[in-house]
């Protein structure tokens, strides 16, 4: 019995440890399920887009560490940023791609209360929109192209900056909302390249600055000797 009894033991430890391998690559399943599904979805331009990738985050914050939880993400070497929506096409294919249809955008006023600028990527400080609530405005008021506001918005003032997307349109949200958000990756414009005239006024300033100081030439002053006045030199004098 004690024989037979081992035999079971052993015969259900390898029943046991097959099972455990079986829900390690369930686990592993569903973790590769749950990143494929992450994936961000490139926006090409041969569907009318711009090539840049899309993606809803789970990451539940508020409208500023969503921000920089976005900015220390990136794909294919390309840096993330809260998206900034620059049409209704844009718009359009980002909901159709998003597994939520909500979430902050990264669009604020913080910076002057009813100026409305992209926070961050290549149109990082473009003015979106001017003022306080669009009631009547179709999305498209010039000189702006694009802010589907939901009507009645933004009214929040001074105390509601950040922008959130929804169904009905965008809404301006207060600090501490918390909520999803939708990252936009894409390169991003180099640094501006100092016009010609703008270097040549540099190389100048450095010039002037590395250029040791000339000796200043002091006239010799007058001095009386023996009766008579005749020159001197004076220290420091070329
Ligand atoms: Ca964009
Ligand atoms: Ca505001």
């Amino acid at each position: 019995m004690i024989a037979v009894g081992t035999v079971r033991g052993k015969t259900h430890s390898r029943m046991l440890r097959k099972l455990a391998v079986v829900a390690t690559a369930a686990v592993a399943l569903s973790v590769t399920m749950t990143d494929a599904q992450a994936i961000p979805v490139q926006w090409t331009v041969a569907s009318g887009g711009n090539d840049h990738y899309y993606e809803s985050i789970g990451f539940t914050g508020t409208w500023t560490s969503a921000r920089a939880d976005a900015l220390s993400r990136s794909y294919l070497g390309l840096p993330g940023y809260l998206v900034t929506l620059a049409s209704p096409a844009e718009q359009a294919f980002l909901l159709s791609i998003g597994t939520f249809s909500s979430g902050w955008i990264g669009g604020t006023d913080q910076a002057s209360e009813g100026v409305w600028v992209w926070a961050d990527g290549p149109e990082a400080g473009l003015q979106f929109w001017s003022g306080g609530p669009c009631f009547m405005c179709p999305g498209t008021l010039p000189p702006f192209f694009y802010a589907p506001w939901h009507g009645g918005d933004p009214s929040g003032g001074a105390t509601e900056n950040w922008a959130y997307l929804q169904l009905g349109g965008w809404n301006d949200f207060p600090a501490q909302t918390t909520a999803t958000y939708f990252i936009e990756y894409s390169a991003l414009p180099p640094s501006p390249v100092p016009e010609p005239t703008t270097l040549c006024l540099m190389s100048a300033g450095l010039v002037g600055l590395l250029r040791p100081r000339a000796r200043r030439t002091r006239a010799p002053r007058r001095v009386r000797w023996r009766g008579s006045w005749r020159k001197e030199s004076r220290p420091g004098a070329a």
